[in-house]
């Protein structure tokens, strides 16, 4: 494949934009080489700036779970644009999305908009916070809930692809108040609440970890945390940023028939344009500003162009749950012929996978949290996703992030993804 005018364009970007990217993982630091520039998209299909198509497994880092350039949200956002895209004063269809997400998500009575995950997250635990009085969270090491300061410590994504645990910028009184576990080892997170005592306001967690691979919760994991919070008064945060609206209709609450106490979206919700929300119960929403003290608030927070886009993405979602059938149809075809071309040619390997959401590791060891995703063999991975570009399809650019499966994609798109598996596996 030829790079020539996406390398042009890199070094223009590198000129005036840190790095030549607006978020570092788009950079390809974790796989080397310059990174690929877009020029746009249809349904399963990126076609880059030298005119290459490839099929595409990241999806927006998830947004596109029905397709690039899906009509109905396009048409939506252009009709929308149309009557003027923000006024910064309540608009109907932001009560029309919220009522959708409030019927299709358990255990929440009201959501507020707001512009990103991370706002999303950042947001939740300081109501979480403000609702209990107490200080202290517990994460999970390798769980990425956004750069907000309480977050980026050994967080996963992007952040562990740089192997800065803890982000320069993050003061140490910020830092002390955030306490890490680690994922799918409920002693270790037993420890922490005994070691800290009535100052915890919430536990955070993916509840199907995307940001070192794929992995899902160990049986019952969830539903011990979930005893502990009730036992010592500390409030569960979903963060459901990649898995809300993907892995079910309801999230993870609906696929573990586990109750969250506050549950943060991102990405699908926003059908590709800027949203994230967070939501609970009203005894816990009724907090927030303008109704309570804890203060919270965003200009284009709920904006008619934003909102559009995700209420034409979650209407279509609501009215074909059997998109999630399929979609875990696919990846299971997906995951096995993946599985089958790497063992057919002797490469070490493991696969984790929960409903569309799949990743490849290079170990042969289990990866269950941050430890074992990290245990992965980088360079063998580095060959694989630029052997999967030069075939035309396009992966994660990192050991430590998770492929979005579309609805877009065919059997067709499958097979030539297995196929392509097949020829990178030979020079690994
Ligand atoms: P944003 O602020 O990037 O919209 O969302 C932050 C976030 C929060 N929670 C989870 C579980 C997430 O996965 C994310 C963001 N995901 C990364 C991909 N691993 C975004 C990609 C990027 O940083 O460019």
């Amino acid at each position: 494949m030829i790079y020539k005018r996406s390398s042009a364009l890199f070094a223009e970007a590198e000129k005036v934009i840190p790095g030549g990217v607006n978020s570092p993982v788009r950079a390809f630091k974790g796989v080397g080489g310059t990174p690929v520039f877009v020029k746009e998209a249809k349904g399963a299909y990126l076609y880059d700036e030298d005119g290459n198509r490839l099929v595409d497994y990241i999806n927006s880092w998830g947004p596109m779970i029905l397709g690039h350039a899906f009509e109905p949200v396009v048409n939506a956002v252009v009709e929308k644009a149309k009557k003027g895209t923000s006024f910064g004063m309540p608009t109907e269809i932001e009560t029309q999305i919220a009522e959708l997400a409030v019927s299709m998500v358990p255990n929440i009575d009201k959501i507020r908009f707001v512009n990103s995950g991370t706002e999303a997250c950042m947001s939740a635990v300081r109501l979480a916070r403000g609702y209990t009085g107490k200080d202290k969270i517990i994460k999970f090491a390798g769980c990425y809930h956004g750069h907000s300061d309480s977050f980026l410590i050994q967080a996963g994504s992007g952040a562990s692809t740089f192997g800065s645990p803890n982000s320069p910028g993050v003061t140490k009184g910020t830092a002390k108040d955030t306490l890490l576990a680690r994922y799918n080892d409920i002693e270790n997170v037993k420890a922490l609440i005994e070691g800290n005592k009535n100052e915890i306001a919430c536990i955070i967690i993916e509840p199907v970890a995307g940001n070192m691979g794929c992995i899902p919760p160990k049986s019952g994991f969830l539903e011990a945390i979930r005893s502990l919070c009730d036992t010592h008064n500390i409030l569960l945060v979903f963060d459901e940023v990649m898995t809300g609206f993907r892995l079910a209709k309801g999230g993870c609450q609906e696929l573990f028939n586990v109750k969250a106490d506050i549950v943060c979206f991102g990405k699908v919700i926003g059908g590709g344009l800027p949203v994230g929300a967070f939501a609970a119960r009203n005894e816990i929403m009724n907090h927030l500003a303008p109704l309570g003290p804890v203060y919270q608030a965003g200009t284009l927070s709920g904006n008619p162009l934003a909102m559009a886009a995700g209420l034409a993405m979650l209407t279509e979602l609501n009215s074909h749950a059997e998109v999630f059938i399929r979609l875990e149809e696919k990846t299971a075809y997906l995951h096995e012929g993946i599985a089958k071309v790497l063992n057919d040619n002797n490469i070490t390997h493991t696969i984790n996978r929960v409903g569309s959401m799949i990743s490849v590791h290079f170990d042969e060891a289990e990866v269950v949290d941050f430890d074992t995703a990290a245990k992965g063999n980088n360079d063998t991975f580095k060959k694989f996703f630029h052997g999967m570009l030069d075939s035309g399809v396009y992966i994660a650019p990192s050991a430590f992030e998770t492929w979005f499966i579309t609805d877009a994609l065919s059997y067709e798109d499958l097979d030539f993804t297995i196929a392509a598996v097949n020829k990178v596996s030979k020079f690994l």
